[in-house]
C-alpha cells in the first residue's frame, strides 16, 4: 500500500518531504489536502494541525516535516540520510532546526510585500533575512553537503528555500548575492538530479504565484 502524501506545489517544506521520499524510493502518492486546501475542514478532520506537509499510511497521520523526516529515515534507512556520529547527527538537526526557525520564517515575511508598492516597508524585512543568511554562511561548511559528499535530511530542507529567496528578492525589485558558502552549497544541491527536479517545479508555482499576486495589483 502506497504512502499518502499530502502537499501543495509551493511549499519549501512540502518541498523537503518530496526529495526525501524520492531519494529514499518510497512508494507513495502525492495528493493536495482533503478539501483543496489547508485550511478546509475535511483536512482538518484528518490532520488536526491543518498544516501540510502530512503523511497518512493507513490510520497513521503525521504532519511537521522534520518529524516525517525522522519518520522516513527510521521505515527507509537507505540510503542513510542520518549520520551514525551522534555530535554529527545533533549538528545537522540543528542546521534543520534553523531553516525550519529561522530562514524560511525571515522569507515568509516578505510575502505580504509580494504585489504592494515597491520596495515600502520590505527593506527591513530584506536585511532581517540577509542576515539569517550571514548567519547561516558561519555556521555550515558544506563539501559538498552537510555530510560531505552523502545528502543528509538536513541538506534537504534548503534546496527550495535558497531559490524562492532568489525570486522574491527579484520580484520586490531587490537583488541578493547569496553569501559565498551557501551560493555553492545551492549549486552542489541543485547538482543533484531528484533535488534539480523538485526546485524546478517549485519555482514553477512561485512564478504563477508571484504572477498572480503582480495581476491583482
Ligand atoms: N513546521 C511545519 C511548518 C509547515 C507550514 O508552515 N506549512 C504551511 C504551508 S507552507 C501551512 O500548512 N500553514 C498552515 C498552518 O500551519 O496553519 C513543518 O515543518 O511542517
Amino acid at each position: 500500500m502506497p504512502l499518502t502524501f499530502y502537499a501543495v506545489p509551493m511549499s519549501t517544506y512540502c518541498a523537503k518531504v518530496r526529495i526525501i521520499l524520492q531519494l529514499k524510493s518510497v512508494d507513495f502518492v502525492e495528493q493536495l489536502p482533503s478539501g483543496g486546501s489547508y485550511r478546509a475542514d475535511a483536512y482538518r478532520k484528518l490532520v488536526a494541525a491543518g498544516s501540510v506537509p502530512a503523511i497518512q499510511f493507513g490510520a497513521f497521520v503525521l504532519h511537521d516535516s522534520d518529524a516525517i523526516s525522522e519518520y522516513l529515515e527510521d521505515c527507509y534507512p537507505e540510503p542513510a540520510m542520518r549520520a551514525a556520529d551522534l555530535q554529527q547527527r545533533a549538528y545537522h538537526r540543528s542546521i534543520a532546526r534553523y531553516h525550519d526557525t529561522r530562514l524560511e520564517p525571515a522569507l515568509r515575511t516578505l510575502f505580504s510585500y509580494v504585489g504592494g508598492p515597491p520596495q515600502g516597508k520590505a527593506d527591513v524585512s530584506l536585511s532581517a533575512l540577509q542576515d539569517c543568511l550571514t548567519r547561516l554562511d558561519k555556521l555550515v561548511d558544506p563539501a559538498p553537503y552537510l555530510w560531505a559528499d552523502r545528502l543528509c535530511l538536513a541538506d534537504c530542507a534548503y534546496p527550495t528555500t535558497l531559490f524562492m529567496i532568489e525570486d522574491i528578492f527579484s520580484a520586490l525589485g531587490s537583488n541578493i548575492e547569496l553569501p559565498a558558502k551557501v551560493r555553492a552549497w545551492q549549486a552542489a544541491l541543485y547538482g543533484n538530479i531528484v533535488i534539480r527536479q523538485v526546485v524546478d517545479d517549485n519555482r514553477v508555482a512561485v512564478a504563477a504565484w508571484l504572477e498572480s499576486k503582480e495581476r491583482s495589483r
